[in-house]
C-alpha cells in the first residue's frame, strides 16, 4: 500500500519545485514485460548482463552478443510503454524545469511521449561502428529497411568493413561526456529528484541521486524493494512504478 501521507508531502514539494529530475532503471519497464537485470527473468541462456554487456564478450563472440541484443529487441519491440512511462511524460509536459534521465536502452520513454530523454547507457535500436569510424545507424532487427545491412555470420558490418556493435555503453566503458554532464547538472540543480525502479548499484548512474542529496534536493525512491539508496532518500514510495507514478501525477 502506497504511503498516503508521504505522497501528500511529495505533491506539495513537487508543486513548489522549480526544477525536477527523474532517473529510471529497469524497474519502470518491468510492467511492460521487459526483463530487469537483477530480476529472476534477467538471465538469457544462463548469461547475466555483466557477462555479455562488455567489450571483451563482443571481442570474444560478437555473434553471441548480437543474438542477445536481438532477443532483447524482440521483447522490447513487442512491449508497450506502461502507465508509469505515460505518467512521467505528463509530468514533463506540466513542469518547466524537468529532466528525464534513464539507464534503460529500450526507448519506451520516447514511445510514451517523453522528449529530450537523457539515455545514459545508449539505445538498443541504434548500432555504431566498432572501430569508431563514426557511423551510427538504426540497428538491424528494426522494421524492414530499404538497403539491407551487410552481415557476417549474423553480425552486421559497417560500410568501412569493421563490425557494427549495439550503440550502448558496456561495463568498463565510459559514458558519453555530454550525456553525463547533462545528468550531473540536472542532479545538482534540481529541487526534487525521483529515482524510479533502479537497484542503484551501477555507477556512475547510481551516484546521481547522491549528488542530488548533497546539493540539498529532496530525493524520492520509487521501488518495490529496498536498495542502497533507501537510507539516503527523504521519501520512500514502496510500490510498483506503474501504480505509484500515475497516482502521484494525478494529484498534482
Ligand atoms: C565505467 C547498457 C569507467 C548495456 C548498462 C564504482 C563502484 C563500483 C563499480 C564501479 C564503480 N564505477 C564503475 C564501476 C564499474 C561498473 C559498475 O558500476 N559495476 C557494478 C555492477 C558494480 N560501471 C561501469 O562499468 C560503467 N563504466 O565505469 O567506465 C571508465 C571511465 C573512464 C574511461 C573508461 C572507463 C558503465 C556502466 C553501464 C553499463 N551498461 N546497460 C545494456 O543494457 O545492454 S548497465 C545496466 O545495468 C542498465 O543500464 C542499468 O544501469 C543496470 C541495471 O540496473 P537497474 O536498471 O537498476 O536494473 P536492476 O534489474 O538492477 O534493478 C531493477 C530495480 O527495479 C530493482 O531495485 C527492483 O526492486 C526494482 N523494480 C522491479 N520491478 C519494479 C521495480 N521498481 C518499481 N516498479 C516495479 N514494477
Ligand atoms: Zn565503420
Amino acid at each position: 500500500m502506497i504511503d498516503d501521507q508521504a505522497l501528500h508531502h511529495l505533491v506539495g514539494r513537487l508543486r513548489r519545485a522549480r526544477v525536477v529530475a527523474v532517473m529510471t532503471g529497469a524497474g519502470i519497464s518491468a510492467e511492460s514485460g521487459v526483463p530487469t537485470f537483477r530480476g529472476a527473468d534477467g538471465l538469457w541462456r544462463h548469461y547475466s548482463a555483466t557477462d555479455l554487456a562488455t567489450p571483451d564478450a563482443f571481442a570474444r563472440d560478437p555473434g553471441l552478443v548480437w543474438q542477445w541484443y536481438r532477443w532483447r529487441q524482440g521483447i522490447i519491440g513487442r512491449a508497450q510503454p506502461n502507465p508509469g512511462h505515460f505518467a512521467l511524460a505528463r509530468l514533463q509536459s506540466r513542469t518547466t524545469g524537468f529532466s528525464l534521465i534513464t539507464q534503460n536502452v529500450d526507448g519506451l520513454h520516447q514511445r510514451a511521449g517523453s522528449a529530450n530523454v537523457i539515455e545514459l547507457h545508449g539505445n538498443i535500436w541504434r548500432a555504431r561502428c566498432a572501430r569508431g569510424c563514426g557511423v551510427v545507424q538504426d540497428a538491424p532487427g528494426q522494421a524492414p529497411r530499404e538497403e539491407p545491412v551487410a552481415e557476417r555470420d549474423a553480425v552486421p558490418v559497417c560500410r568501412c568493413g569493421a563490425l557494427l556493435r549495439p550503440d550502448v555503453v558496456w561495463f568498463g566503458e565510459a559514458l558519453d561526456d555530454a550525456c553525463i554532464d547533462l545528468a550531473v547538472r540536472a542532479a545538482e540543480g534540481c529541487d526534487v529528484f525521483l529515482a524510479v525502479g533502479t537497484s542503484a548499484l551501477v555507477y556512475p548512474a547510481a551516484g546521481l541521486p547522491l549528488l542530488a542529496v548533497k546539493a540539498g534536493a529532496l530525493v524520492v525512491e520509487v521501488n518495490v524493494d529496498d536498495t542502497p539508496l533507501t537510507p539516503h532518500a527523504g521519501i520512500v514510495l514502496r510500490g510498483k512504478a506503474a501504480e505509484v507514478l500515475p497516482s502521484l501525477e494525478s494529484r498534482l
